[in-house]
């Protein structure tokens, strides 16, 4: 069984790691689709910190990733699932019943997103965090 999954994967953390993880585990092959740069600016309105090359050789070298691709819009999911022979497609429950259109030609799984983590709030605290005085030392 083909499993194919989406994502930006920036920064990456424990949730992605989880869903790749268990994304694997419902089948023996596992694609990823790293969504490119100027798909996540259309998306998020702001560029990725990490560049799609680099997101694409970091989320390549999880266990458990066999292939990894750009995805470069969002409209073209039908496309890399038949490209990809895709028997599942996988996405957090962030994406519940967006992509039900393509039950025709895959089985659609959403798993539960990992709570109290993500990109956003990562760069967040890093924002706010402040060099204490010892670090000018
Ligand atoms: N995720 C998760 N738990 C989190 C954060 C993310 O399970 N705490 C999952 C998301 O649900 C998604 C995957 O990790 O399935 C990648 O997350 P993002 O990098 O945020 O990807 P996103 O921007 O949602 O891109 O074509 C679809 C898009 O490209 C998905």
């Amino acid at each position: 069984m083909n499993v194919i999954t989406f994502g930006t994967f920036d920064m990456p953390h424990i949730g992605h790691v989880k869903i790749l993880n268990r994304a694997k585990e419902l089948g023996n092959k596992l694609i990823v689709g790293v969504s490119s740069d100027a798909l996540n600016f259309s998306k998020k309105g702001r560029n990725p910190v990490y560049s799609e090359q680099e997101r694409l050789f970091l989320v390549n070298s999880f266990k458990g990733v066999d292939k990894v691709f750009l995805e470069e819009s969002l409209e073209k999911k039908r496309e890399y699932i038949l490209e990809y022979k895709a028997d599942i497609l996988v996405m957090g429950d962030d994406w519940k019943g967006k992509f039900d259109e393509f039950s025709d030609i895959c089985q659609i799984i959403y798993l539960p997103r990992t709570p109290s983590i993500s990109t956003t709030s990562v760069i967040e605290v890093v924002k706010m965090s402040r060099p204490s005085p010892e670090d000018n030392e």
